[in-house]
C-alpha cells in the first residue's frame, strides 16, 4: 500500500523522506525550480537542459506508477543552462484515480522538500474560448476549484490571491507576448464535462476546464511555493467543439503541439 493512504500517516514527512531519495539518487542535494509535465508536454524535459539523473518515481517513497497512458512514471534532476537544478515529475497521480488528494499533491510536497521555490504545472485541457486554436498553450491567471475538496487540512486558511504568480506570468510573456492567458476550472473527472457543464464554467468567468493543476496549485501555495501554471488547449470544450471529445484526438492534438510548447517552455524556464 502507497504510504500515504495511511491516513494516520504525516504527509510532509514522507515528502521529507522522497526529497531525501531523490537527493541521494541524483546526487544534487537541492533544487531550485520543479515542473509537473501533463499531457503534451513530456518533451520539455528533453529541452531544458542537462539531464543528471533519471528516476524510476516508483522507487521514491509516496509515488506509484500512473495508469494514464502518455505519462512518464519518472522523476528527472536536469541542469539548466543557468546553473539552476530543476526537478521534473512525470509521474502526476490524478483525483480521478481515487487515490485521495494527498496523493494528488505529493509531487508537489516532495518538490518543496527538495528547495524548490518555484512551481511549474503544466496540463492538457479544454478551451472555451473559440479564437483559441487546437494546441494553443495559455497561461494560468486563476482557478475555480470544482473537485469540493483541498489538500489542505483541518482549520489551515492559505490565502490563494495571486495564486498563479503574475510576476511569473509576465517573465513567460517576455518569451512570447503573445501568450493568452485564462482562468482554469477543475474537475474531477475522468468523464468530460456535459455541454451544459461547459457553459456553467463559462459563465463563472473560466476559460480553460481540465481534470487536474487546481489542488497542486494549492498544495504548492501552502508549501510557500511561486506558481507558473501552463495550459496546452488541445480541444475546445464539449459542445463548443461541434463533435464529440476522444480521448484519441486529445492525445494526437498533444502531438502535434508537443515540440512547439515544449521548446517555448524550455525558453520560459531559463528565464524564472
Ligand atoms: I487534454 O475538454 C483535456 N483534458 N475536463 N475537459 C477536461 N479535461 C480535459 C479536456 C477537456 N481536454
Amino acid at each position: 500500500m502507497n504510504p500515504l493512504e495511511d491516513s494516520k500517516a504525516n504527509p510532509f514527512e514522507i515528502a521529507k523522506a522522497a526529497a531525501a531519495v531523490i537527493a541521494e539518487k541524483t546526487g544534487v542535494a537541492h533544487h531550485d525550480i520543479a515542473l509537473t509535465l501533463g499531457s503534451g508536454w513530456a518533451k520539455a524535459a528533453d529541452l531544458i537542459g542537462e539531464t543528471v539523473a533519471t528516476i524510476d518515481a516508483t522507487e521514491v517513497p509516496g509515488f506509484s506508477a500512473p495508469t494514464v497512458v502518455g505519462h512518464l512514471p519518472t522523476i528527472r534532476s536536469i541542469r539548466l543552462s543557468n546553473g539552476k537544478h530543476a526537478l521534473v515529475l512525470g509521474a502526476r497521480t490524478h483525483y480521478y484515480e481515487g487515490h485521495g488528494v494527498r496523493r494528488v499533491v505529493h509531487g508537489v510536497r516532495t518538490a518543496a522538500a527538495t528547495g524548490a521555490k518555484i512551481m511549474v504545472l503544466t496540463n492538457g485541457c479544454g478551451g472555451i474560448k473559440e479564437t483559441w486554436a487546437d494546441g494553443t498553450p495559455v497561461l494560468i491567471s486563476d482557478h475555480i476549484n470544482l473537485t469540493a475538496d483541498s489538500p489542505l487540512e483541518g482549520a489551515n486558511f492559505v490565502d490563494l490571491t495571486d495564486l498563479y504568480s503574475k510576476r511569473l506570468r509576465d517573465i513567460a510573456r517576455t518569451v512570447d507576448p503573445d501568450l493568452d492567458e485564462g482562468i482554469y476550472a477543475q474537475f474531477r473527472g475522468p468523464h468530460y464535462e456535459t455541454p451544459a457543464e461547459v457553459q456553467m464554467v463559462k459563465h463563472m468567468g473560466g476559460h480553460l476546464v481540465g481534470m487536474s493543476t487546481a489542488l497542486e496549485a494549492i498544495a504548492a501555495r501552502e508549501a510557500g511555493m511561486e506558481i507558473l501554471g501552463v495550459s496546452l488547449m488541445t480541444n475546445l470544450a464539449a459542445g463548443i467543439q461541434k463533435h464529440p471529445l476522444s480521448h484519441t484526438e486529445v492525445l494526437a492534438a498533444g502531438k502535434a503541439a508537443e515540440s512547439r510548447i515544449s521548446a517555448l517552455l524550455a525558453e520560459i524556464i531559463v528565464k524564472l
